[in-house]
């Protein structure tokens, strides 16, 4: 298999810790990606196998597959074991909602965050402007942590047993956080359900990878990680 991958691309890393959890061999490309440029100009191969032009993209023999979850979907039906979803039809449900939240629902104010990683413009009144709308959105951030901290009450993971849920959350918790949003404190479940996460190899791998191409690729941002 080949997956197009960013080195800072949120939905890539989510396909790259799925298959290292299935332990399924891959091939990566990385797509060229800058701060500034954001992923222009875009790699022929993703343009003429996602018409959407964006990473990730899975290619498997003469099937190629774009979006995270319909990717990590198919590696669960291709490779059902280890298991990344559960198999009673409710509890599977509410795995897939998990990872819909964690795309799109959380994803949605995380957006706001996200110049903090590019370099400051000549034109500081922009980035303030920007910032007063980063400040605007990390509330609803803390409502989804406080959101997930009742969801984990008495439970290691989203979904009974580790699970694609897991993963899906996982990153935009960790995007949360690398983008300095709000803190995990006063969260204790949440808190130690990604310590828990933190742990596994998969997890750990990739966000030692996304944290070095940070150092070489992102500007440094105020707050991340805060305790
Ligand atoms: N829903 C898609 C989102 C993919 C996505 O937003 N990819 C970003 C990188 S994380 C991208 O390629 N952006 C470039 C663009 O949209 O032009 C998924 O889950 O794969």
């Amino acid at each position: 298999m080949k997956l197009y991958s960013g080195p800072v691309s949120l939905f890539s890393r989510k396909v790259e810790i799925a298959l290292y959890e299935k332990g399924l061999a891959f091939e990566r490309i990385e797509v060229v990606f800058s701060q500034t440029r954001g992923y222009s100009p875009k790699h022929p191969d993703v343009l003429a196998l996602n018409p959407k032009g964006q990473v990730p993209v899975l290619v498997d023999g003469d099937l190629s597959l774009y979006d995270s979850t319909v990717i990590l979907e198919y590696l669960e039906d291709a490779h059902p074991e280890p298991a990344l979803y559960p198999k009673a039809p409710r509890e599977r449900a509410r795995c897939r909602l998990f990872d819909l939240f964690a795309d799109e629902i959380m994803l949605a104010p995380l957006r706001f965050l996200m110049h903090r990683t590019e370099p400051k413009p000549e034109d500081l009144g922009r980035w303030e402007a920007k910032e007063m709308k980063a400040r605007g959105a990390e509330p609803v951030i803390a409502g989804h942590f406080a959101e997930l901290d009742r969801e984990l009450h008495g439970r290691d993971y989203l979904c009974g047993a580790f699970s694609a849920a897991d993963i899906a959350v996982f990153m935009t918790v960790f995007w949360a956080r690398r983008l300095g949003g709000p803190s995990l404190k006063g969260h204790d479940n949440l808190a130690a359900w990604y310590a828990r996460l933190s742990m596994r190899l998969a997890f750990a791998r990739i966000v030692s990878e996304i944290l070095a191409a940070d150092a070489e690729l992102s500007a440094p941002v105020a707050g991340a990680f805060r305790e």
